[in-house]
């Protein structure tokens, strides 16, 4: 089983100590290929990394690769809203999560899409209980 998992990176590191907790829950059920995306040490401004055709072409091919996308939706990132995107247009199974208290709207092209499992949560717990029922929905 390999998970594509989607947080913001550009669109702020507010969530990233979350992105790393959901990505550990994860790995009970497969391969996390977007593992780095928790990681503290990235910043939404670093620019001496690959370039940005490189980072695009390499996620989307491990995009296509996975099994299921798992996407922290609360940050609102252009990326993400990208990935999701292109993963319910080739049929993937989609998740997307998303904490209503932190005062943002969430786009009504994530909320409103059929193709997408959308769930509200507001603890970390609450997380990993939806992730663990998506799992036993779609295995
Ligand atoms: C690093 C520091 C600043 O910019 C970067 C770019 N590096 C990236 N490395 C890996 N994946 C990336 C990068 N930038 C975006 N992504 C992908 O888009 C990830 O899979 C995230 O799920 C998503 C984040 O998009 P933005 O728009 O918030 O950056």
């Amino acid at each position: 089983m390999k998970i594509y998992f989607a947080g913001s990176i550009r669109g702020g590191r507010e969530d990233a100590a979350l992105y790393l907790q959901i990505i550990e829950h994860l790995k009970n059920y497969g391969e996390v290929l977007t593992e780095h995306v928790g990681d503290p040490a990235l910043t939404s401004a670093g620019d001496d990394g690959p370039t940005d055709r490189y980072i695009h072409d390499r996620d989307v091919e491990w995009l296509l690769q996975s099994d299921v996308l798992v996407a922290e939706v609360t940050a609102v990132s252009m990326g993400v809203g990208y990935e999701i995107g292109r993963a319910v247009a080739v049929g993937k199974k989609v998740l997307c999560l998303f904490r209503p208290d932190a005062g943002k709207n969430l786009s009504a092209m994530v909320a409103g899409c059929s193709g997408i499992k959308l769930v509200q949560y507001t603890s970390l717990s609450e997380a990993q209980s939806a992730i663990d029922q998506f799992w036993e929905e779609n295995a």
